[in-house]
């Protein structure tokens, strides 16, 4: 749903020309020193990137899905790991409160999340604990008015960065599955959190991820999500479904972005007396990606619309991830084989690009776990 197309159209040409303008210009500098530069991430502030996705009361620009997914596809054009350090603000580092937290919680949290005063990060992951998420080990055990947790997270974006933690723990250590799991949230200065070392990827550089370690860590009652035990699962999942749908907006983006790349490149690169665009075999990969990116871009709008319409989108947006970031890899796959030689060097973005949009296969759910989500809720459909 777009509210106000005129409205909408300055934002994503604002956003647009700053891509253009700031952000490609500096994407080999972030490679480079893995780090956005502090004037960078200011403007991203006053762009109001942090909070696209909070409300107007607590100071965002509270996007619609289908006005977030349109925002996404601009500012995927570009570097990931731009993305990623707004990506936890407007997606599953604020959204668990946005969806399910109480109204202190809300008030408290969610002003300094919109400005992007304070990072927020998701911890839901652990080292035995991945696709299986309702296995996660971490314990939060009730002390009068506080839970002590103890447990390590792992992977979590932004976590060295992050004020603010939503963390997935369970509150009843006996009970297995995700009826005994609840989320929190735990600041930063919490005595008995620590940070592990900031992990070595295998691209996008200059977005980071760590452990979370909680040792004895004691933290308010009055901060378990939506003030209830129990839910924390379902709030994840739920914050998941929206999450899905933005990275897949994401894919679309990037994969844009790859492709602009790649047709500059073949029009420009001689061989045999001409562009090698004039050859059919280039062609094909063209047009392949070109048609793929329409379809990963139009089934991303129609759930985003969906979505705005109140509907339950976990089949759509499993279906987009799922999509849109296999379409991703292939489209970065043909760019560099477009790019020849040239596209295994550094010289050139088509080399980046293929290892950063790698991970949109994997974080977020898997591939293979969008396919369970999928075939799942078509049996229990089938079922009722
Ligand atoms: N919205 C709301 N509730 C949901 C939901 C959703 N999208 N998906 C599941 N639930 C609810 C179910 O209805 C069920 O509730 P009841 O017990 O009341 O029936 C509960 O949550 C447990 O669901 P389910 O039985 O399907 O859980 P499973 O353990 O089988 O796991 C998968 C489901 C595999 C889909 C889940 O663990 C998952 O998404 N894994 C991937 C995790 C992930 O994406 N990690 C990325 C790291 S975060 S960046």
């Amino acid at each position: 749903m777009i509210r106000d197309q005129e409205t909408l159209n300055i934002l994503l040409d604002s956003i647009a020309r700053f891509v253009r303008e700031v952000l490609v210009p500096n994407e080999n500098l972030v490679a480079e020193t893995d780090e956005i530069p502090p004037p960078i991430v200011r403007q991203m502030r006053e762009l109001g990137l942090f909070g696209l996705s909070i409300p107007e009361q607590y100071g965002g620009l509270q996007l619609t899905m289908e006005e977030e997914v349109r925002v996404a596809f601009e500012i995927a054009r570009t570097s990931p790991a731009f993305r990623s350090l707004i990506g936890t603000n407007n997606g599953i580092g604020s959204q668990g409160i946005v969806i399910d937290g109480t109204a202190a919680q809300k008030d408290y949290y969610l002003p300094r999340l919109a400005t992007g005063d304070i990072i927020g990060a998701f911890a839901l992951t652990e080292p035995g604990s991945g696709s299986d998420a309702a296995s996660l080990r971490t314990s939060a055990v009730r002390d009068g008015d506080v839970y002590v947790l103890n447990g390590t997270k792992r992977y979590i974006t932004n976590a060295p960065e992050a004020s603010i933690f939503t963390v997935m723990a369970r509150t009843d250590p006996l009970k297995r599955g995700a009826g005994a799991i609840s989320a929190f949230i735990v600041e930063r200065d919490t005595p008995g959190l620590t940070l592990g070392k900031i992990d070595k990827k295998m691209g996008q550089r200059g977005a980071h991820t760590c452990d979370v370690v909680f040792d004895n860590c004691r933290v308010p009652a009055a901060n378990v999500i939506g003030g209830k035990e129990g839910v924390g699962f379902k709030t994840a999942m739920k914050v998941l479904d929206k999450g899905r749908l933005h990275i897949a907006a994401v894919c679309v983006g990037a994969a844009e972005r790859m492709l602009a790349d790649a047709l500059r490149y073949a029009m420009e690169r001689q061989q045999f007396g001409q562009p090698i665009a004039e050859f059919q075999l280039i062609q094909a990969m063209l047009a392949d990606s070109k048609a793929e990116i329409y379809a990963a871009r139009s089934m991303v709008i129609d759930a985003a619309q969906r979505r705005d319409n109140g509907e339950d989108i976990s089949t759509e947006a499993s279906c987009c991830k799922l999509f849109a970031s296999e379409m991703c890899g292939r489209v970065a796959d043909r760019s560099v084989q477009i790019h020849g030689g040239a596209g295994y060097v550094a010289d050139y973005a088509a080399e980046r690009f293929y290892r950063d949009v790698r991970l949109f296969r994997i974080y977020e759910g898997t591939s293979q776990i969008q396919q369970i989500v999928i075939a799942r809720n078509m049996i229990k459909a089938a079922q009722k």
